[in-house]
């Protein structure tokens, strides 16, 4: 007993792993903890190997100062218990080893110390990780904060959100067997005791064309499925589908033969559609769907499989006649004047947009299941962390508009972590009164600008062309973009300056040079995809509809409203740019997700591919900077807190001015002038070599410390 109290307030048992963590033989085998420490800090060679030796020793996460690296593990870590929870509750970031518990306590204890909202910013490619990390961050706080009857409904409410909008908004890739098809940024609400009390979703630019068509070796949203394999026998009959995914168009059609034909991969080894279908029906009820509400959403995803089972010929007028014998026969009167193809492409218009609009509506019913509920307290009052997780960089053999928001997305992200590093580290320096010199970084706001720039940018190229009358087509805004963007270094068509072309590339095709890699976009599409046009008569046929999530989805108002709606592109700039200025107003918390292979397998370590990201992601940079002067910073209390059993002046405690304490210490110490500054709150150590040495002194004594804790307990006792 005595052991375990002593231990714990003084040190903590983590405290302890830690201290023997930084021993030498450890730092070999198990490498530095944090990447500051890192003896060759310049070397890539030397942060890949520590990420090597960690990854080896499941050991996924390390530090850049505050910034948090993980790399996926691809399999089940026993690192996620209640009981790792514990551990990280309350304790200092340094004490304990490296984790996204950690980030998470921290950030919440900023929230509740010094009453600034939060956000989390969890960024990666594809399959990185950076969904998953979202959830434990979730799980952290819906298990460790304060809870009463209400605020566990809330918690469950939280909780439960992921699983149906994993179902409805996720889906396999080639990437990602769990990839986000959306953009989520999600605000967790917590009143003045720091107990979660509600949350508000906010959601970005659905992947609308996967409804009705995927590349080859991916699948639509998992909802379908799930219906399919999981749905009760009584449920499926009464919406008319049949246990066979094979039977519907929108899961196996092959189209575009072209492009490889797609889909026709319903079953995946890492999936199970059955037993995730009752993970989703139960979250929708925890939420507060009604049985009703979850008939009538379920109806529309049967009516969208339905709908893609519609198939048109070709009479010899040349109008299209619904070939199929189907009971909605006003589809026939509706599509008639158009020819066979138009007649299908208004058909997918029709099946995005009522997947689409039912998916936001479904993100708000779920926010009207989180919001505050308590008249004592409003919303205004809350303190706020916000969870940022976004469909990640992803480049296929085919890149299409989907791809370019996405990357697009990216480099916004990418954009905002350079400003706030660069920005906040200046800032700390400033604050602190320590003169430093800056660190040159790639900046990307040069690819942001070619894409959203006003006038000239990428979108507005696109959106122009979008609105020209007459012969507007993909081509015509490939050849708009040439003569544009041509001559930007971050842009490369099949056309080269001197009038001969580009033997690599497509001439349907534009490269855009990301901070990430090299990405070809088939324009193809593109065009089409950012008008988002659905006919007139579509949508008054919706509005009709005796379907109460249609009726909510599809307005009158819209049908007299004359004004042209927004292109895609340019709702989803705007939306970007309302999400950076929320972001920037809060305190930030950074982790950066690696992925290790593309295999998606456990274990396997592709250093090419890792050094890839670690240069993309600018944690090179991101670690000079931290040690651009000085490679260590802590608060003098904490600083002291660890050290003082050092020095007998400062143990076992210190009355005086903290700034004095420290002070006496690390003269105590041998700390040369040189090697350490001493700012308003905060001693900058500029050396690892120092802090190693301070580390292992208290190793040394870790042994007898502990026992002379616990002996001064018992004599007490
Ligand atoms: P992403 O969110 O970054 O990709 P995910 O979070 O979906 O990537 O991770 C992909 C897969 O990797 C998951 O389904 C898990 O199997 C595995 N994984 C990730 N993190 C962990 C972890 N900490 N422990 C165990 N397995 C993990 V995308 O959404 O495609 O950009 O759009
Ligand atoms: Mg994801």
């Amino acid at each position: 007993l005595c052991l375990s109290v002593s231990l714990s307030p003084a040190v903590g048992s983590d405290g302890v792993r830690v201290m023997m963590e930084s021993a030498l033989t450890a730092r070999d085998r198990v490498g530095v903890q944090d990447f500051v420490l890192l003896e060759n800090h310049t070397s890539e060679v030397a942060f890949i190997e520590n990420l090597r030796k960690r990854f080896k020793e499941n050991l996924i996460y390390t530090y850049i100062g505050s910034v948090l690296v993980s790399v996926n593990p691809y399999k089940d870590l026993e690192i996620y218990t209640k009981q790792h929870m514990e551990r990280y509750r309350g304790v200092n970031f340094y004490e304990v080893s490296p984790h996204i518990y950690a980030v998470s306590d921290n950030a919440y204890r900023s929230m509740r110390t010094e009453r600034r909202d939060q956000c989390m910013l969890i960024s990666g490619e594809s399959g990185a990780g950076k969904t998953e990390a979202s959830k434990k961050v979730l799980q952290y706080y819906a298990v460790t904060c304060p809870a009463s009857e209400q605020v566990q409904t809330v918690k469950d409410r939280l909780l439960q959100s992921n699983p149906v909008l994993e179902a409805f908004g996720n889906a396999k890739t080639l990437r990602n067997d769990n990839s986000s098809r959306f953009g989520k940024y999600m605000d967790i609400q917590f009143d003045f005791r720091g107990a979660p009390v509600g949350g508000h979703i906010l959601n970005y630019l659905l992947e609308k064309s996967r409804v009705v068509h995927q590349s080859h070796g991916e699948r639509n949203f998992h909802i379908f499925y799930q219906l399919i394999e999981g749905g009760e026998e009584d449920l499926l009959r009464r919406l008319g589908l049949e246990r066979n995914t094979q039977q519907y168009q929108y899961l196996v059609k092959v189209r575009m033969k072209e492009e490889g034909g797609s889909g026709n991969c319903p079953k995946v080894s890492s999936i199970n559609d059955r037993s995730d279908w009752k993970l989703v029906r139960k979250a929708l009820s925890v939420i507060g769907f009604s049985d009703d509400d979850v008939e009538e959403l379920l109806n529309i995803i049967a009516s969208v499989l339905h709908l893609g089972n519609v198939q048109f010929g070709g009479e010899d007028s040349g109008n299209a006649y619904i070939t199929t014998d189907t009971q909605i026969k006003y589809l026939a009167r509706l599509m008639s004047p158009l020819n066979q193809e138009q007649a299908s492409s208004a058909r997918d218009a029709l099946s995005k947009a009522i997947y689409g609009r039912t998916f936001t509506w479904l993100v708000n019913k779920i926010n009207d299941s989180l919001a505050f509920k308590d008249d004592s307290f409003s919303s205004k009052n809350a303190s706020v962390i916000g969870l940022l997780d976004i469909y990640g960089f992803e480049v296929f053999q085919n890149n299409s508009f989907e791809q370019f928001c996405i990357n697009y997305c990216n480099e916004k992200l990418q954009q905002l972590f350079i400003e706030l590093t660069l920005k906040s580290e200046q800032e700390e320096y400033e604050a602190e009164g320590i003169t430093w010199e800056p660190v040159q970084y790639f900046n990307n706001k040069i690819i942001c600008d070619l894409v959203e720039e006003k006038f000239k940018g990428i979108i507005s190229i696109l959106d122009e062309e979008c609105l020209r009358p007459g012969d507007a087509s993909d081509i015509t805004f490939l050849e708009k973009l040439e003569d544009t963007v041509g001559g930007h270094v971050h842009f490369l068509s099949h056309k080269l300056a001197d009038g001969k072309t580009r033997k690599v590339m497509g001439r349907d095709e534009f490269r855009l040079l990301h901070y990430a890699g090299e990405v070809n976009y088939s324009v193809n599409g593109f065009l089409d995809k950012n008008n988002d046009l659905l006919f007139r008569n579509l949508k008054e046929v919706m509005c009709m509809s005796e379907n109460k999530i249609l009726t909510q989805c599809f307005d009158r108002e819209e049908l007299t409203d004359r004004k042209r709606p927004e292109t895609t592109a340019t709702q989803f700039k705007n939306s970007l740019a309302k999400l950076m200025e929320i972001l920037m107003s809060k305190e930030p918390s950074y982790v950066r997700c690696i992925k290790p292979n593309d295999a998606k397998q456990a274990g396997r370590f592709d250093e090419v591919l890792i050094r890839h990201q670690v240069k993309y992601l600018g944690l090179m940079e991101n670690l000079r900077v931290r040690r651009a002067g000085f490679a260590y910073r802590r608060r003098y209390e904490v600083f002291l807190q660890r050290y003082k059993s050092l020095c007998p002046d400062t143990w076992p405690n210190w009355d005086g001015r903290l700034v004095d304490g420290v002070s006496t210490l690390v003269k105590h110490l041998g700390y040369k002038p040189e090697e350490y500054k001493l700012g308003r709150s905060k001693i900058f150590i500029r050396f690892p070599k120092t802090l190693f040495a301070t580390e292992d002194a208290l190793e040394e004594i870790a042994q007898p410390f502990v026992y002379r804790s616990a002996a001064i307990l018992i004599q007490a006792w």
